[in-house]
């Protein structure tokens, strides 16, 4: 490493250690693959998170940290499919917004999206598709998740609509591509570029975004502006926006065609017809789940202690109806407390209150169910890719 380098690295370590971050980003100088210690592997900027991969950066939340309804930016889970990460430097980043589709080509400041647009602010639940993936049998394929590619945030920033409207949308627009800054090592890999069906795109609930939590969007999750997509999978959540493209044909390449699709009839979903063959679709609306969040599998309770099991509930977007425990196995099922609602898009945490009054082996379960009529299901689905791993938790624990 240059001595350069080295010192901005030193600085950035620095500045993290007293929260000093967001300045640096706004300064512009962040936002660099320097930010990836490469002795500790741990992300700049970052407290501790789970290592999947290091090159790509993937890194999944420690689950004890979905004790609060907005997970902290500091320990939000961070997934990329390239290694190069480059510097944003917020002075001379544009959006622009183009294609074959659009009225009239523009691009944007950061100062112009926040000037010149309603602002809004939505809560909502950042799901990474293959999110439990490791809990498939037989193992799929893939980062090998475990509960912690998710994280539920407060997002502010203007809606995709209100832009793209600026712009002018031609009659023959079918689909609206995202590109971020980041792209491949090598340049034989295709870069990560994603569309959306133009009824998506043009949803209020969809928006760029440049606030997570009150602060500015942290690098690592799409500094200076990603997109939300509430309720859908954060695969089409584009981090470090810098181009997106009203498009009269369906987008063809490997991240719409082959990735992140999943098989026809299988989940319920919404609708993503130009990207539809006859065997699979593009995988859309988040499933119905829940997640305990304060017990482990063979953890031991002291007996007659009382016990607040604790979790988080999310869907699609119909919101949360009930969550149901059980301690014996399925044979009876209580319903457990909902907490605040932040708004259909939200996670919802729930409480359960629990006596073990005898010294065995209790199997915690917890099911969720949306307004819209689903349930988690006992088995999880199977499906190529190992996405939508919603199934009932069995967290076996041992009373003495
Ligand atoms: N620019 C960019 N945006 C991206 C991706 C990416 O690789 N590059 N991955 C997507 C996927 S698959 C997920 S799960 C989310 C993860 O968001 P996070 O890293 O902020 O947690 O970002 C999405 N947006
Ligand atoms: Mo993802």
């Amino acid at each position: 490493m240059n001595g350069r380098r080295h010192f901005i690295k030193k600085v950035i370590a620095g500045l993290t250690a007293f929260g000093g971050w967001s300045l640096l980003q706004r300064s512009g100088l962040a936002a660099t693959d320097t930010a990836l210690d490469t002795s500790t592997e741990k992300l700049i900027g970052k407290g501790a998170l789970l290592k999947k991969t290091y090159r790509p950066p993937n890194y999944e939340t420690p689950v004890n940290y979905f004790d609060t309804p907005f997970t902290p930016n500091s320990h939000f889970f961070v997934r990329y499919h390239h290694a190069l990460i480059p510097e944003v430097n917020v002075e001379n980043w544009r959006l622009r917004i183009g294609g074959d589709a659009i009225g009239t080509p523009l691009a944007f400041s950061l100062e112009q999206l926040r000037r010149d647009f309603e602002t809004v602010e939505i809560a909502a639940l950042c799901l990474c598709s293959g999110n439990r993936r490791s809990a498939f049998e037989p193992q799929v394929a893939g980062i090998q998740w475990d509960s912690g590619a998710m994280g539920n945030a407060l997002w502010r920033g203007v809606r995709l609509r209100d832009v793209l409207a600026k712009a002018g949308i031609n009659a023959s627009a079918l689909e609206v591509t995202l590109n971020g800054a980041d792209s491949a090592l090598l340049t034989t890999t295709p870069d990560f570029i994603k569309s959306l069906p133009l009824a998506k795109a043009l949803d209020e609930n969809t928006l760029i975004a440049f606030e997570m939590n009150g602060e500015p969007l942290p690098h690592w999750n799409g500094f200076p502006v990603r997109l939300i997509v509430s309720g859908w999978v954060a695969t089409y959540w584009m981090k470090h926006l810098t181009e997106i493209n009203v498009i009269s044909k369906p987008l063809d390449n490997v991240w719409m065609k082959t990735s992140y699709r999943v098989p026809k009839n299988l989940f319920a979903g919404g609708q993503f017809s130009s990207q539809e063959i006859e065997t699979t679709v593009p995988i859309t609306d988040i499933a119905v789940n829940s997640l305990i969040t304060n017990l482990l599998e063979g953890q031991t309770l002291p007996a007659l202690k009382p016990l607040e099991i604790k979790g988080v509930a999310w869907d699609a977007g119909s919101g949360i109806a009930r969550v149901e425990i059980s301690t014996d196995d399925g044979i009876s099922w209580q319903s457990a407390t909902l907490q605040q609602d932040y708004g259909r898009f939200s996670w919802r945490q729930w409480r359960y209150d629990f006596v073990p009054n005898r010294t065995k082996q209790y199997r915690i379960m917890a099911r969720a169910t949306s307004h819209s009529g689903d349930s988690q299901p006992f088995e999880a689905v199977a499906n190529p890719s190992g996405y939508h791993h919603n199934a009932v938790q069995k967290i076996a624990v041992q009373v003495v």
